[in-house]
């Protein structure tokens, strides 16, 4: 089982896109365990982008998520980290793919509506960063075991 953390960027929120994006993975049949709607502070957000400190576009970055609140999830699943990073689509929404939420909502690479973790590990770090354990249910979605082999 994996988890993976999943950001609806500001964007996302302004524009009206967070049902589409959680009914997406939703419907891909991961198992929601933690969501909340939240103005993210500058020092969250230097943290959760602690990788990018440098580029010539982590400023923007980090104007961009810290400008307007932001859907934060956790998702649990079989391979959930490759399942979102697939849904999501490139990290340029003209590079992504046909059907993909970049692809089918998004033009700039600066305005890509989403994040989701890019790795197992980080998907734990990343969860742990933006939840308190409390804030995580523990739990099974009923007929799961018909869309996850094992349990
Ligand atoms: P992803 O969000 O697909 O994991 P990333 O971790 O490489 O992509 O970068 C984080 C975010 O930073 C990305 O969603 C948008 C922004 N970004 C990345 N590369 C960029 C670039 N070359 N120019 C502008 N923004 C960029
Ligand atoms: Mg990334």
């Amino acid at each position: 089982m994996e988890r993976t953390l999943v950001i609806v960027k500001p964007d996302g929120v302004q524009r009206g896109l967070v049902g589409e994006i959680i009914g997406r993975i939703e419907r891909r049949g991961l198992r929601l365990i933690g969501m909340k709607f939240m103005q993210v502070s500058p020092e969250l957000a230097a943290r959760h982008y602690a990788i990018h400190k440098g580029k010539p576009f982590y400023d923007g970055l980090i104007s961009y998520i810290t400008s307007s609140p932001v859907v934060v999830m956790a998702w649990e699943g079989p391979k959930a980290v490759e399942a979102v990073r697939q849904l999501m689509g490139a990290t340029n929404p003209t590079a992504a793919a046909p059907g993909t939420i970049r692809a089918d909502f998004a033009v700039e690479i600066g305005r890509n509506l989403t994040h989701g973790s890019d790795s197992p590990d980080n998907g734990l770090a990343e969860v742990a960063l933006w939840f308190q354990s409390n804030e995580l249910a523990s739990w099974q979605r009923d007929g799961e075991c018909w869309v996850f082999e094992k349990n």
